[in-house]
């Protein structure tokens, strides 16, 4: 790996790569320092199954924080390092190495003395929904024709639909038949869950800037529990507003986790709920009406869409998701799935909660 690591401006020496957990689709390692106050990196092999175009991927990356940088330092900010990812480039100036053997990797400066969560509290949840709403202002000032798709499609529900006819069609590892309930129950709601793409076709939604994979644990904090950075800019790409604030609250306002094998643990937050929301319609000041009121759609939408992916995965033999257990899609599947209709029942009182903000 030393060979890897030689390929980037690394401003000093830094130990051996240490393997760490984030995230089921790339490969992650920290780079300590080796000198006392020394820069530590983070570095990447990017799953370039999955992110076909790596060139078109870097490029957004380093638009985005470019531009967020930017930002930060025509408004004064202080430490704007910390609030935002900086790409380290190679040696011949490009943002990425590709290797004889056709890996990718990348670096990241790493921010240090950062938290991450995977389970939040309201007051924190209501600061995230201020800092995600923010970060949206901040792309909404992007020409969106300077991006590309990083994964074509990537949160177009009727393409995973379509995707999910075709994985029953071939059903290759034969694992259709024992989870026909799942298939009928997901193709059942199918066509109300893709009021987004409709309403799109009508000309009554817009397409902004997103980061496309909201999780709770892609928000950096500080020390003191504020807010630092947005991490994980690889689905940084144009959507629906719904990907944003629905993917916060399909992972931070779940009583279970998304792979929760005991369905009884999974329940919506409403206190999560309703500190995300307050927190992100006070800084999400671009949204118009429609998008407001279809927020509570955006959350069960976006569980629906987790369950349709696990369960096209599932279907597919495991090829796009890393597992720990032969069943883990299945149980992801499963769990989403009760994530959905969890969310389904709390949808009146969620939407009680945005008119109230409204008023
Ligand atoms: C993947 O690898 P990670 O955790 O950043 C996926 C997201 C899913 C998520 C489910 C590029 O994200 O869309 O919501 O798993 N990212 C991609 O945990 O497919
Ligand atoms: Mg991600």
């Amino acid at each position: 790996m030393q060979h890897i690591i030689d390929q980037f401006q690394l401003e000093n020496p830094v130990l051996l790569p240490e393997a760490i957990k984030v995230g089921i689709i790339n490969q992650s390692f920290c780079l300590k320092a080796a000198v006392e106050g020394g820069k530590s990196y983070f570095l990447q092999r990017i799953n370039h199954n999955i992110f076909q175009d790596v060139e078109g991927l870097q490029n957004n990356i380093n638009r985005v924080t470019s531009h967020i940088r930017q930002l930060l330092t025509e408004a004064g900010e202080a430490d704007v390092e910390r609030k935002v990812l900086r790409v380290v480039p190679t040696k011949d100036g490009k943002l990425y190495y590709q290797t004889p053997e056709g890996d990718y990797w990348r670096i990241y400066v790493l921010i240090e003395n950062a938290l991450s969560y995977e389970r939040i509290d309201a007051q924190s949840a209501f600061l995230a929904g201020q800092a995600f709403g923010n970060f949206q202002c901040q792309l909404a000032s992007i020409d969106t024709d300077t991006l590309v798709e990083s994964i074509p499609h990537f949160h177009d529900l009727a393409f995973r639909i379509e995707q999910l006819h075709e994985a029953l069609d071939k059903d290759a590892v034969g694992r259709k038949a024992a989870t026909q309930d799942i298939a009928d129950f997901l193709l059942l709601c199918a066509e109300e869950m893709c009021l987004a793409e409709q309403l799109y076709a009508e000309g009554k939604l817009a397409k902004r800037v997103n980061h496309c994979d909201t999780k709770v644990n892609n928000m950096l904090f500080d020390q003191q529990g504020n807010p630092m950075c947005i991490v994980d800019l690889d689905t940084v790409m144009p959507g629906f507003v719904f990907s944003d604030f629905g993917d916060f609250i399909r992972t931070a306002a779940n009583t279970g986790a998304e792979d929760d094998p005991n369905l009884d643990n999974i329940h919506v937050n409403m206190e999560i709920f309703q500190a995300y929301a307050k927190g992100y319609l006070s800084t999400a000041t671009f949204l118009t009406p429609l998008e407001i009121s279809l927020l509570p759609y955006g959350c069960t939408r976006m569980s629906f869409m987790q369950a349709v992916r696990f369960y096209v995965d599932y279907l597919n033999g495991d090829t796009y998701y890393q597992i720990a257990y032969p069943e883990h899609n299945l149980v992801r599947t499963k769990a989403q799935i009760r994530l959905f209709v969890e969310q389904e029942k709390a949808k009146p009182q969620m939407q009680q909660i945005i008119d109230s903000f409204m008023q």
